[in-house]
């Protein structure tokens, strides 16, 4: 069993902790919990850098190491780091619970090193016809990230 963890801040309010865990070639498991964010949806993604020198800003763009497309989880066509969006409760909280194929914690594609990033707004599964819909899902501000570490 490999193991991760990433400390999420930004935002003044919002944080969280984020666990990673992969049992050999199988799908990673992503738990933990995120609070002070707004009811609603919020775009939740591995992006490509674990650079927070600038913040959010400067954890590049979303992992997408086949250089396929922005989409839903359970597209095809996606980028690697996609995760969707994250529902947020009306205490401002919620709790991650995702099992995933395309972020693994060992070999040439793993995201230990790379940053995870809580988006301010809706991400639209690469489905909402706007100019970024293909590449960020016009996800809106990057309110929150934490670099992904490997656990002990
Ligand atoms: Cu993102
Ligand atoms: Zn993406």
């Amino acid at each position: 069993m490999v193991k991760a963890v990433a400390v999420l801040s930004g935002t003044e309010g919002v944080g969280g902790t984020i666990y990673f865990a992969q049992e050999g070639d199988g799908p990673t498991t992503v738990t933990g919990s995120v609070s002070g964010l707004k009811p609603g949806n919020h775009g939740f993604h591995v992006h490509a850098l674990g650079d927070t020198t600038n913040g959010c800003m400067s954890t590049g763009p979303h992992f997408n190491p086949n250089g396929k497309e922005h989409g839903a989880p359970e597209d095809e066509n996606r980028h690697a780091g996609d995760l969707g969006n994250i529902v947020v409760g009306d205490d401002g909280t919620v709790n991650i619970s995702i099992s995933d194929s395309q972020i693994p914690l060992t070999g040439p594609n793993s995201i230990v090193g790379r940053a995870v990033v809580v988006h301010a707004d809706p991400d639209d599964l690469g489905k909402g016809g706007h100019e970024l819909s293909k590449t960020t899902g016009n996800a809106g501000g990057r309110l929150a990230c934490g670099v992904i570490g490997l656990q002990g």
